[in-house]
């Protein structure tokens, strides 16, 4: 078992519902169990196209304990951004659901569909804040490290 920390966005139609509903489905996930999740903010779009400045995000994240390995983690995480509606048109469009990999515990990868640790999470208020309440710092994120299990 490993553990992995997961940051959860929506900018697109009921967002607290999304996140909410997404945090039930990653219970349900096999071999996989939440261990703790952050309260949802709210945050101002960071790096959006133009059109898209008025609509500001739900964001939150959580840490889970799951036997998948990350890229079978990535395959139900994207499963379950579809499920929400999401359609992948532009870059940084708006989104339902996104669900996103920042470090999975002591693995580093750089692949086409995935780089762990999240190569800009360090960068971002909106996912470091979520991250500080679970008790994990930028350098947490930066040293791929998670603190110790309670
Ligand atoms: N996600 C992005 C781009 N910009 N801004 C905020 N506030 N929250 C996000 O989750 C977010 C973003 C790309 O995934
Ligand atoms: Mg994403
Ligand atoms: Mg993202």
């Amino acid at each position: 078992m490993a553990r992995a920390v997961i940051a959860l966005g929506s900018n697109l139609g009921d967002r607290a519902g999304h996140l909410h509903r997404a945090v039930e489905s990653l219970k349900c996930l096999p071999g996989t169990r939440v261990l703790a999740v952050s309260s949802f903010i709210e945050t101002a779009p960071v790096d959006v196209p133009p059109a898209y400045q008025d609509l500001s995000f739900l964001n939150g994240a959580l840490i889970l304990e799951t036997a998948l390995e990350p890229e079978a983690l990535l395959d139900e995480l994207n499963r379950l951004e579809a499920e929400a509606g999401r359609v992948r048109a532009e870059r940084n469009g708006p989104r339902p659901l996104d669900l996103d990999i920042i470090l999975y515990e002591g693995v580093r990868v750089q692949s086409a569909r995935l780089t762990l640790p999240h190569p800009r999470a360090h960068l971002r208020d909106f996912v470091l804040r979520p991250l500080a309440e679970l008790g994990i710092s930028r350098e947490g994120v930066c040293c791929n490290r998670l603190p110790e299990k309670r």
